[in-house]
């Protein structure tokens, strides 16, 4: 029947085409309608549920932030070959090659419905199915027979085999298609849906106390840290859009009076505003996973007055809005004095969409895995016996306090120290529990103080700073803390899974 087909690459190039166009449409309609059911950010967000954690904490301790861009590139890879391969067969075996698109379409499908979420389920089929649909008709289009291609082209111009002159005419659209794809991808920045504009957020009843000014140590990070500086770690593969005017913050479990809370019940409620600094379990020695902000928010603790929370509890069990993140806090840090709060404002202005808009838990001294859940929807009082949570379930220890760390900041990148001013500088953290001290040891000499910056309180990271005396040329320094119960940090290399990791920072530095 078919007696010419088009080279092979000319058919793989038609079916890779084919998958950019219904990948492009399907991510454009997502945008309208609800981001996080683009076929390829579903299937990505899909793939981060359901891979071993090990494998997720090996590629977040590897790639960082970058690690959702990666993912996606990697899964659009995958899609490519399959897609070429269905080039490649449909002047062959149409059907099989279409069908194989619509397999594809499938899993779109399947991974946006799985999502859930913020929308109604339904509205999530639309953009998997319209990617199907541009699919499975570019490739069909492109692959005509010619019985319906004579049909379709009437006037037959000579000197170019009739095979290719309507594939290469599609080929030039689908690339068309690509480009608009690729536009709407570098679009996907600007928010599309409109939503209610959240009230502004009251004064505290308790204001933060101000940082003192020798808190900020030169060369070191910035002692408050800019929201948008401030380090992100969450599944979520979109950034979240919540609507205030829909939120509610449910509170029950073993409480005597269950409650719901609208967003403007609850920034009703006093608040109190602290500095608290934020780590993360998963921050490997060394590393960027803690940032410092001033939180707004009302205390747990009123909360928990309110409801009227019964005798039993061990845990407060949190649930996200977004995708399905659930996390388990121990009690006892819940009423035992710690500022905790549920957070509506960072440094100043309403929580911004990255950090969970429009309320989010904070508890200093814990992890963030176990203390911080974002885009918060409901608390439930419960014991551990009754409920796991989202990182339990991928094997990381059920409870855990920050563990104490220090990094060295200055020098950066290259290691290199100019000899006019060969200062050290660098933070350390041990939340709630302050930081006492900070050693460092150079070239495996005796360990030498440094000098702290002044103390912002045990609930925030502090700075300090050393001068390096010696020759110039290259040199190692290796740096620990102590925290305010006088434990000296741990000097074990132990790795970020399950627990987080321990272990002293040693840097390679030059003077010059
Ligand atoms: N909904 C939700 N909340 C979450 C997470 C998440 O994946 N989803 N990650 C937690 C982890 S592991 C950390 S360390 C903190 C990070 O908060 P940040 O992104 O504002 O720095 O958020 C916590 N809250
Ligand atoms: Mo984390």
């Amino acid at each position: 029947m078919i007696t010419n087909p088009p080279p092979a690459w000319w058919r793989a190039l038609a079916g890779i085409v084919s998958a950019a166009g219904a990948v492009g449409a399907g991510h454009l309609v997502a945008l309208m309608l609800a981001p996080a059911s683009s076929p390829l950010v579903a299937t990505a967000s899909r793939v981060v549920d359901a891979a071993p954690s090990g494998i997720k904490n090996a590629v977040i301790a590897l790639l960082g932030t970058a690690d959702k861009p990666a993912l996606i590139s990697a899964i659009a890879v995958v899609l490519a070959v399959l897609a070429a391969v269905a080039g490649l067969i449909a002047w062959t075996h149409r059907r099989l090659a279409l069908g194989l698109v619509a397999v594809l379409g499938l899993v779109g499908l399947v991974a946006a419905l799985a999502g859930g979420g913020e929308y109604l389920g339904l509205t999530n089929a639309v953009a998997p199915l319209v990617a199907t649909g541009v699919g499975v008709w570019a490739l069909a289009r492109f692959s005509r027979p010619p019985a319906e291609e004579a049909e379709s082209l009437p006037q037959q111009q000579s000197g170019v085999p009739t095979m290719l002159r309507p594939s290469r005419r599609d080929l030039l659209g689908g690339v068309g298609l690509v480009g608009v794809a690729a536009l709407a991808g570098g679009a996907s920045r600007v928010p599309t849906p409109v939503r209610t504009a959240a009230p502004p957020l009251p004064a505290p009843a308790s204001p933060a106390a101000p940082i003192p000014a020798g808190a900020q140590v030169p060369g070191a990070v910035e002692f408050l840290t800019p929201a948008d500086n401030f380090y992100r770690v969450d599944i979520a593969l979109t950034t979240p859009r919540v609507d205030v005017a829909g939120w509610e913050l449910v509170i029950d479990g073993a409480v005597d009076r269950p409650l719901r809370l609208s967003y403007d019940e609850l920034i009703a409620m006093p608040m109190i505003e602290r500095t608290i600094t934020l780590a993360c379990v998963s921050n490997d020695v060394g590393g960027p996973y803690v940032s410092t902000a001033t939180w707004l928010g009302v205390p747990m603790s009123a909360l928990i007055e309110r409801v009227g929370v019964r005798s039993g509890v061990d845990q407060l069990f949190s649930y996200s809005s977004q995708g399905g993140y659930t996390c388990s806090t121990p009690y006892g840090p819940l009423t035992d004095g710690r500022d905790a709060m549920i957070a509506v404002g960072m440094n100043g202005a309403a929580l911004p969409d990255a950090h969970g808009f429009p309320a989010r838990m904070v508890v200093p001294g814990l992890f963030g895995f176990v203390s911080a859940t974002k885009w918060l929807s409901r608390l439930e009082f419960t014991t551990y016996a009754e409920r796991s949570a989202y990182w339990t379930d991928r094997g990381w220890v059920t409870d855990s306090p920050v563990i104490t760390q220090t990094r060295v900041d200055r020098p950066a990148g290259q290691g290199v120290l100019p000899a006019s001013d060969p200062v050290l500088a660098g933070t350390a953290w041990a939340t709630h529990r302050g930081i006492a001290s900070v050693e460092v040891q150079f070239d495996e000499g005796p360990w030498q103080p440094a000098t702290l910056g002044e103390s912002a309180g045990d609930d925030v990271w502090r700075q300090w700073s050393i001068r390096y005396d010696g020759p110039p040329g290259r040199h190692t320094a290796q740096v620990r803390a102590t925290d305010g119960t006088g434990a000296l940090q741990d000097e074990r290399d132990v790795p970020v899974y399950p627990g987080g990791a321990t272990g002293w920072q040693q840097i390679t530095f030059t003077v010059r």
